[in-house]
């Protein structure tokens, strides 16, 4: 076993890494920046290494910063976590081919082979692991698509062979739209991946995303330890995570897992890894009818990395996937067989993202953990970083905690989610705990009938104002009169910290943060790219102001003054996330200003277009 493990990651799973450690008897490295100085996982570690500014691309994804924390250190491995390089295999192989450091998770060839998506198709075509019917082989002209339309009929989902995620997905309705979104796949796929090809598959129209965890060790030992249902996202991004899958028998969801094994032992893959299907769901079902061996089931990628959902199954089989990572790093043979493996009960994970579900998730812009008092009891976890008085770090993604629970069946486990959210007292930041507490009682959700469409298109979302008026928590301000504070300074000498403490007489400080367009530009854990911040765009025209969801980057405007638009029609195109984001009028009326220019950087909340 390793002496000393670097968590080249942050936040809750630098935690969960470092605890892991801990209770290995191995030592503990954090890296952190700028923005992460007062971090858990830096108070957490036994030692920690500034590797450099907030932007992510000078920090958490600069692979010689890292490594050479490493080396400084004298850690003889690195975790990577989940986000950041944990999918990198440029990053795995450098880190392999340094002396006396052991990367912990698969080898980069691995990344590569299961992360190219047509690769990936083939390797589980030849385990007999059902894919979507489509294409192997990469396609090139808008003939091609028309005649795969033609055999298989419509839609038809266009994929680039680098995406994975959110990313690098058209769908073609009909045969008109075949040419514009096999152009805009292959642009996104060359702009986001470095890579313009895509391929074809029957696009599913209602489906589940249910995901199989896997372990395989160096010794030619497979084992799947049951599924996770992923159903509940929002723009691709999961909210609630739960197992078993509320929709499966038993018998569909030994044939997923067991396809999963298969999968995963055609290849040469070690270490802890996901494989992803998708469950055509039949939305006319009945709660209490699950889908059984009939039902389509299909690979859709694999994650060659620890996931923020790992957890529920933790919960469910009581393995520790992350002690079992570091032993399998570490050489070491799976002890237990697949008949060892069982799930006990039921369990959900809640992330707990500081956004506003009444103003379309909007992360938070800043805010100060007034109150943190945390929900206990049985079957109840809580993975985070977090103590109270913390400032919210806003340079990074906006998941700042994991609830997660267990209980004896699915209708425990939600009644105890229920208790659990109640006594989360989060005051400061606004979160979407509220949210959590309505879709316990969302009549598709707790029937266990919602697809991945769901959130997206079907949920009534007045619920979540009416939830957070009643759960919800300002963002707070702070503020009073005069007081003694104790500051406590920390200092860090060749990478041990000393904790000062200080007495001065002072104004409590306004966590003031610097709005949209202000401070660093939000680098997120894997985007990665911050961009150059600028003066926000002004508008003088009278009108409804279309603002910027996020931090990117103007690609295409496709309105200019006088036009007149309808509802839905595609304004701009930013892009931001890896992926092309239409920007639409969500109103009908005449354009009286565009505030952007192409190749234009914004940020959220910037001003784009003035609708009147
Ligand atoms: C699909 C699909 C339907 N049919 N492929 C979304 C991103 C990438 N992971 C693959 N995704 C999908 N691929 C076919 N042939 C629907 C989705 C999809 C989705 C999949 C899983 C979880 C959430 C999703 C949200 C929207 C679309």
């Amino acid at each position: 076993m390793f002496e000393k493990v670097l968590v080249a990651n942050r936040g809750e799973i630098a935690v969960r890494v470092m605890r892991a450690c801990e209770e290995l008897g191995v030592a503990t490295v954090a890296v952190y920046s700028e923005a992460d100085k007062q971090g858990g996982h830096v108070r957490f570690a036994d030692e920690a290494y500034n590797i450099g500014p907030a932007r992510a691309a000078d920090s958490y994804l600069d692979h010689e910063a890292v490594i050479e924390a490493a080396q400084k250190a004298g850690a003889d491995a690195i975790h990577p976590g989940y986000g950041f390089l944990a999918e990198n295999a440029e990053f795995a192989r450098k880190v392999e081919a340094t002396d006396g450091i052991t990367w912990v998770g698969p080898t980069g060839n691995s990344m590569e082979q299961l992360g190219e998506k047509t690769q990936a198709r083939s390797l589980m075509a030849a385990a007999d692991v059902p894919i979507v019917p489509g294409t192997t082989d990469p396609v090139t002209n808008p003939e091609e698509v028309t005649e795969f339309g033609d055999e298989y009929g419509y839609p038809v989902a266009i994929k680039a062979e680098g995406g994975g995620g959110g990313r690098g997905m058209k769908v073609v309705h009909e045969e008109s739209e075949a040419a514009d979104q096999l152009e805009s796949a292959k642009r996104e796929g060359e702009a986001y991946f470095d890579n313009d090809s895509v391929y074809l598959e029957r696009y599913l129209e209602n489906p589940r995303h249910i995901e199989v965890q896997v372990l395989a060790d160096e010794h030619g030992n497979v084992r799947h330890l049951g599924e996770r249902d992923c159903s509940l996202q929002r723009r691709h991004q999961k909210v609630i995570e739960e197992g078993p899958s509320p929709a499966l028998t038993d018998e569909l969801r030994e044939q997923i897992g067991e396809a999963a094994r298969r999968g995963v032992a055609e290849s040469d893959y070690v270490n802890a890894g996901t494989v992803e299907f998708l469950v055509e769901e039949d939305p006319e079902r009945d709660p209490d009818e699950l889908l059984g061996p009939e039902a389509n089931f299909y690979f859709l990628e694999v994650n060659t990395r620890i996931q923020v959902e790992h957890t529920v199954t933790e919960e469910l089989t009581d393995i520790d996937i992350v002690k079992w990572q570091l032993r399998v790093a570490a050489g070491e043979e799976i002890t237990f067989s697949q008949a060892d493996v069982e799930l006990e009960g039921h369990a959900m994970e809640f992330r707990i993202n500081a956004e506003d579900a009444t103003d379309d998730f909007a992360p938070a812009q800043g805010g100060q953990l007034e109150t943190y008092d945390t929900p206990g009891g049985i079957g109840v976890r809580l993975d985070d970083a977090l103590r109270q008085g913390d400032d919210l770090v806003t340079e990074y993604d906006s998941m700042i905690a994991k609830l997660i629970v267990h209980g004896g069946d699915r209708a425990e486990c939600i009644a105890r989610s229920k208790r659990a959210l109640r006594e989360y007292e989060l005051e400061g930041i606004v979160t979407i705990r509220p949210f959590h507490l309505a879709m316990l009682e969302d009549e598709e959700f707790v029937g266990g009938t919602h697809t991945t469409k769901y959130l997206d298109e079907q949920v009534d979302r007045s619920v979540f104002a009416e939830f957070q008026e009643r759960y919800g928590t300002g963002t707070g301000t702070g503020g009073g009169d005069e007081e003694t504070v104790t500051r406590e300074f920390t200092v860090e000498v060749n990478g041990k910290r000393f904790e000062v403490d200080l007495e001065e007489t002072s104004v409590p400080q306004q966590t003031s943060r610097p709005g949209p367009t202000g401070g660093p530009s939000s680098g997120g854990g894997d985007s990665g790219d911050g961009g150059e911040t600028r003066e926000a765009p002004s508008v003088s025209a009278e009108g409804e102001v279309v603002t910027a969801e996020m931090q990117g980057t103007v690609i295409d405007i496709n309105v200019t003054e006088g036009d007149e638009v309808a509802a839905g029609d595609v304004l701009l195109v930013l892009e931001a996330m890896k992926m092309e984001n239409d920007i639409v009028a969500e109103f009908g009326g005449t354009v009286t200003e565009v505030a952007v220019e192409e190749d234009q950087s914004v940020n959220q909340g910037d001003a784009l277009v003035v609708l009147d």
